[in-house]
């Protein structure tokens, strides 16, 4: 059994050098080591080359890399095998950190203390809300939205979450489908997104939306903290809705192009915190021990676990 290893965007050593330590017993190959394409029983693939597992006869199984499966799903070459992506303490930990520290940052204000220290200016007294006076909703409750969640609530914010299907959560408001919608936004003063990117939820974070979030609220303006993919959002409705005051802030992670080019007006403007998509990295040490017990499992005839839906495409 032969695993392949297709990443581009990401140094591929470090995975090698995983995947042959918690699997000893088989050979691990890379895009472009002169493999017999027959030889491949598994792949595991962060932003392969569209076409790399067509033509692999033999293949059982893709595993993505990270927790997001778009760059997968988007390869219309993709055999019919299963999908699996990665749910991992260590990654949710680390989505939960940036999510709390982006949330608490807004809520102390960071970048307006940051950019008074730039000015050499001394503190400007502003009203201090307390975390329960700020209400964070989080679009997505799925594995990384739902530890967040909770996490949030323990900090003390008021927090609530939206998803796809009904969900109940102890101490979070819950919120489903396109009809809860604007009730969910309309409590919002954090939007934290969450989602998966899938024909559905690309381009949900428009101008529309940014105009459905309560106004009401102790920061000053509505805030959007988007960790989830580029594609999610429409940048010029970003820079509009910071420009006319409908967003009062953007801490974004992730953007339909990246690198982030080096003309986008997002890098200069003073509304936008940006982090280069590693809200939430994935740890190879990690991952590659959770693959390799997935491999054993299956085959030992068990069931795969963490499978997409390719109908829904997360
Ligand atoms: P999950 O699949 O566990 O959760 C997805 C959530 O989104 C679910 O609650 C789901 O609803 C909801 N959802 C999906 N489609 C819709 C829709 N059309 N309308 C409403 N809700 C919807 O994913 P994870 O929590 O593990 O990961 C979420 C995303 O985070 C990943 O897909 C990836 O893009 C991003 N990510 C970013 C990282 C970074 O470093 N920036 C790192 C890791 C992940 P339901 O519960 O009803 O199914
Ligand atoms: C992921 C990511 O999907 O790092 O895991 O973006």
């Amino acid at each position: 059994m032969t695993l392949l290893v297709a990443i581009t965007g990401w140094d591929t050593a470090p995975w090698l050098d995983r995947f042959r330590r918690v699997l000893p017993d088989r050979p691990v190959v890379a895009t472009g080591d002169g493999h017999d394409p027959a030889s491949i029983l598994y792949a595991a693939s962060w932003k392969h080359t569209p076409a790399t597992f067509a033509g692999l006869p033999n293949l059982r199984a893709i595993f993505s890399l990270g927790a997001g499966v778009d760059h997968l799903i988007g390869d219309a070459t993709l055999p019919a095998v299963p999908i699996l992506r990665v749910v991992d303490p260590d990654l949710t930990n680390r989505m939960s950190e940036y999510v709390v520290m982006q949330c608490l940052m807004h809520l102390r204000r960071h970048f307006l203390y940051a950019a008074q220290q730039r000015e050499g200016r001394w503190f400007d007294e502003r009203d201090q809300p307390a975390a329960r006076d700020v209400r964070v909703g989080i679009l997505g409750t799925g594995v990384l939205g739902t530890d967040a969640a909770r996490k949030l609530a323990v900090m003390g914010f008021d927090v609530a979450g939206w998803s796809r299907s009904p969900k109940s959560l102890e101490g979070i408001r819950t919120y489903a489908g396109e009809a809860e919608l604007d009730a969910f936004l309309g409590r919002t003063d954090i939007l934290v997104c969450l989602l998966p990117l899938t024909p559905a939820t690309r381009g949900i974070l428009d101008g529309r939306l940014f105009a459905r979030l309560a106004r009401d609220g102790r920061l000053g303006g509505p805030i959007l903290v988007n960790a989830g993919r580029g594609g999610l959002q429409v940048e010029p409705d970003i820079l509009a809705a910071l420009d006319d005051g409908t967003l009062a802030f953007a801490s974004l992670d992730v953007f339909g192009t990246e690198p982030l080019p080096a003309g986008s007006p997002l890098w200069r403007h003073p509304k936008v915190a940006i982090t280069p998509h590693n809200a939430a990295n994935s740890d190879p040490e990690a991952i590659a021990t959770a693959i390799a017990a997935q491999i054993r499992r299956h085959e030992a005839g068990e069931r795969l676990g963490n499978e997409v839906d390719r109908t829904t495409g997360y």
